[in-house]
């Protein structure tokens, strides 16, 4: 397969700057008509040739320049995904007709259908499966488009920008036309055709405007809008207050489609989202899916700035709108909801998914330098680890100078397609920081080691920092970074000891070398607390003693650190029972005292409680133990659960009674309040399972919250709770999916209900699932419900000793490739812990995944390539 490299890059030989397009939806086919002026690019000093133009799966009806038909073979030809049109002129118009199939476009790019709708994925490379077009970023077009279709099937028309004609047609066909008057990139077009319902309501903005806000679902869906439209408007108001950036046109309007590839996106003035990141009802969402809703929301509206109006240069810099997205976005939930739970969730998603990406077969720079697919880098490294590069520089700025760098940045480049290193140039013209050595976040990758040694000897501390990147496939050789370290150091009480003449008790360090020294004056040996707030993407080793940790999960005022600690103490006690063959219960004399600590506490901040709390997953575990062994860290995490639900019994009885409610409430502390008392009925439950507590007793408590639910969290919760602790859940299975059966997000939380259960026998269940009526490979949140929960959320069913869970997973992979390979491929990386494996399980993912590499498609071969070391 062919490899795009950034090396190679040149700016486009032809600029577009004006679009019209046609698009003629018919039963069975739809006709589009895309005319294009085009001119050559002053900037392109080469002067090629050829015009080349992408087109995929098209069907070319006619072409014509300033209004000649051209010839095949003569005038133009059509060379695999290319039309090649020689000798063209500087200036021209270009019209082209082709025929699609929408109806038969199971891959989700481009034009297709979904529950009777049109609708269109454009990014990355989805529009040149609609027209021929120079389909990249760096090529900003104004865009009309004008739609007709059946007026009774289709009665609302949409896409980009203003509505400014509409009208009747004959044969009961209407058409409307939509002009977006800011040039775009042809990835951020969208088009919608369908019947359905709308929320309306309308935004004033800091000048004064008026924006109509419109969110469209289906009818039966209306009443699950309003808090994606109210996580709008805060969206809108809060970029207008910490970013300064207003919206641009009259309207802005959200789309909600069940078959969607991704989250959402973010196309201009008319955003299309997967059903599952917009719409939440307390019926039929989970509180957790309500703050996905909201920050998605946020997500994609924050994007008609950083990536809209500003946006790549190519898809090398996708980080560059993508990680700045995502920190705009987390910083918007920190100010809507607890700032400190909301930095150790994002940190735990890094932590225990992007660093696993980073450290394995699939690890890339945050700016990667060649890719087959640009589809398989919509990555945790491009938006996570991309979020947290630019959080270092926020850091190191300080708020005010990176507002002013942002401000400069959407000034300097609004309007253009831009890279990463325009970014960094903004903030260092700022700040007038040299960021040279920063840089290098972008371009190496691998998550660094920083390991910390101290000694205190005479009133003085010595800390001694080193640094240290492993190598990562195909970058053996890994430079320094600049680091920065925010620390504070404790007393033996828990208080931050004054740092320095100024009696600052918490200070940033920034490490350029390999290894760095740092000497403090104290009085006495102090706990030190490390990478307060997780200042960089970095793993850190300190030879914590228990104690130490126990008086940071006590006493420091960070909200990563004290989490770090308690994540700490149970990897510890997780390792003496995998590695050195201690008991569960052998954990508990050091464990219990700590967290009853914390549950005594636990009022001042249940969602925090709730974090400190939990125990790490089976995945989180496995990664830290060389050879992976899933059963035996499976048996380790389950024990430990159960034996701290018995020896906590009455503690988790009482938070579970206390925290119930008397009626459903949404806010941020009745949600902290649910998410404690869920974790306490989970310990019971785990508990109980195991014969520890009576199984009868837990099993009428939990099912109480499913038989009379308030909320689905509850609802959802307690079913999990009966169905993997093997308690009796009397058919309650088979109730809620008879409940649920018209409702497809609650049916993919069925399905992956059953599909987490952890143990091997859960293989042949998941077979059963995907046999089951409801079940569709077409639908990519129903193929993630079942295959990516086995695969990527219960690592004792996947790696089940006899080969099994592998084979589901090759045939799965196989069967989607012919669907839906960027689903394909995404599934795929799954397997990217195969050289992780103990042997045995090697060998047969290995063989499993070697089958399907003939004839797998470029997006998954790419991966299985990387995954097999091929
Ligand atoms: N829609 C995806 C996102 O917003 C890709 N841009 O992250
Ligand atoms: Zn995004």
């Amino acid at each position: 397969n062919p490899v795009t490299r950034l090396a190679d890059y040149q700016p486009p030989a032809w600029l577009v700057p004006d679009t019209t397009l046609d698009v003629d939806l018919r039963d069975g086919h739809t006709l589009v008509t895309a005319r294009l002026t085009l001119r050559r690019n002053p900037e392109r000093a080469d002067k090629p040739e050829d015009l080349v133009l992408d087109g995929e799966h098209l069907e070319l009806r006619s072409l014509t320049l300033d209004g000649r038909e051209l010839n095949p073979g003569d005038d133009y030809r059509l060379d695999g995904p290319r039309l090649v049109i020689p000798g063209a002129p500087d200036h021209f118009t270009l019209t082209s007709v082709v025929r699609i199939e929408p109806e038969n476009n199971t891959a989700l790019e481009g034009l297709y259908r979904s529950n009777g709708m049109y609708c269109t994925q454009c990014e990355a490379e989805g529009f040149r499966r609609i027209t021929f077009f120079p389909d990249r970023p760096d090529v900003l077009s104004r865009f009309t488009t004008t739609i007709h279709a059946d007026k009774s099937a289709y009665p609302l028309l949409l896409s980009n920008g203003n509505p400014v004609d509409a009208g009747e047609e004959q044969g009961g066909r209407h058409y409307a036309t939509w002009e977006d008057p800011f040039p775009k990139p042809c990835y951020l077009f969208a088009l919608v055709a369908g019947d359905l319902a709308c929320l309306s309501d309308t935004f004033i903005t800091a000048s004064g405007r008026e924006v109509a806000l419109r969110l469209y679902a289906e009818h039966r869906d209306l009443d699950k809008l309003d808090h994606a439209m109210d996580s709008l408007k805060r969206a809108m108001a809060w970029d207008e207050r910490v970013f300064g950036r207003e919206y641009d046109l009259d309207i802005f309007q959200i789309v909600a489609v069940s078959h969607f590839n991704m989250g959402a996106m973010e196309n201009k003035g008319l955003n299309i989202f997967n059903t599952s990141c917009v719409l939440a009802h307390p019926d039929t969402t989970t509180d957790a899916a309500f703050e996905r809703v909201e920050s998605v929301v946020a997500h994609e509206y924050f994007h008609n700035w950083s990536g809209n109006r500003v946006t790549c240069r190519d898809w090398f810099q996708l980080s560059l709108k993508e990680g700045f997205t995502v920190f705009r976005d987390q910083e918007f939930s920190s100010d809507m909801n607890s700032r400190a739970v909301v930095r150790v969730e994002n940190v735990d998603f890094l932590v225990n998914h992007q660093f696993p990406e980073d450290q394995g077969p699939m690890a890339h720079p945050v700016r990667p330098a060649a890719y087959q697919k640009i589809d398989n880098f919509y990555t945790l490294t491009v938006y996570e680890k991309g979020a947290e590069i630019v959080r270092m520089q926020h850091e190191l700025l300080g708020a005010d100078d990176f507002r002013r760098a942002t401000d400069l940045y959407f000034e300097r480049f609004d309007g253009q397609a831009v890279t990463c290193d325009d970014f960094v140039a903004c903030m260092e013209e700022v700040s007038g920081l040299d960021l040279a050595q920063f840089k290098r976040w972008y371009s190496q990758a691998g998550t660094p080691v920083l390991t910390v040694t101290d000694d205190y000897r005479d009133g003085e501390y010595r800390l001694t920092i080193e640094q240290h990147t492993p190598a990562t496939p195909g970058e053996p050789d890994k430079q320094p970074l600049m680091i920065p370290v925010k620390l504070a150091l404790l007393d033996g009480q828990g208080r931050p000891l004054p740092l320095d003449d100024q009696g600052r008790a918490e200070t940033v360090v920034i490490l350029r070398e390999t290894r760095e020294a740092l000497s403090f004056q104290l009085p006495e040996r102090p706990t030190p607390s490390l990478l307060r707030g997780f200042s960089a993407p970095v793993s850190l080793r300190y030879d914590f003693s228990e104690e130490q940790l126990v008086t940071l999960l006590a006493h420091d005022t960070d909200g990563f650190c004290r989490w770090d600690a308690a994540q700490r103490l149970y990897f510890a006690a997780l390792a003496r029972i995998i590695d050195d063959g201690e008991s569960a219960a052998d954990q508990l004399p050091r464990l219990t005292p700590v967290l009853e600590r914390v549950i005594a506490r636990a009022d001042e901040d249940p969602a925090q409680a709730a974090l400190l709390l939990g125990l790490p997953t089976e995945n989180a575990v496995g990664d830290r133990h060389t050879p992976l062994r899933p059963q035996s860290v499976h048996q380790a995490v389950s024990g430990l659960r159960a034996a701290i639900g018995e020896a906590l019994a009455e503690h988790w009885w009482r938070l579970a009674k206390d925290l119930e409610a008397d009626a459903y409430q949404g806010d941020g502390a009745a949600m902290g309040r649910r998410r404690l008392r869920r974790l306490a009925i989970a310990y019971l439950a785990a508990a109980a399972g195991q014969g520890a507590l009576d199984a009868d007793q837990v099993a009428d408590y939990v099912a109480r919250d499913f038989d009379q639910p308030d909320c689905m969290t509850n609802a959802l919760g307690a079913l999990r709770d009966l169905v993997h602790n093997g308690l009796a859940q009397n058919g309650r299975l088979e109730a809620f999916a008879e409940r649920w059966a018209d409702e497809p997000l609650v049916m993919d939380q069925w399905f992956a209900v059953q599909a987490s259960v952890p143990g091997p026998d859960t293989v042949a269940r998941a077979e059963g699932l995907l046999a089951h009526p409801a079940f569709e490979w077409t639908l990519p949140n129903r193929v993630r419900a079942v295959v990516g929960t086995l695969v990527n959320g219960n690592p004792s069913a996947f790696h089940a000793p006899d080969g099994s869970g592998y084979a589901l997973f090759a045939r799965a992979l196989k069967k989607l490739d012919g669907i839906n390979p960027q689903i394909a491929a995404r599934l795929a990386s799954g397997g990217a812990r195969l050289k992780r494996l103990e042997p045995a399980l090697a060998d047969q993912l290995g063989a499993a995944l070697r089958d399907i590499r003939p004839g797998a498609s470029a997006n998954l071969a790419e991966v299985l390539d990387r995954i097999l070391g091929a």
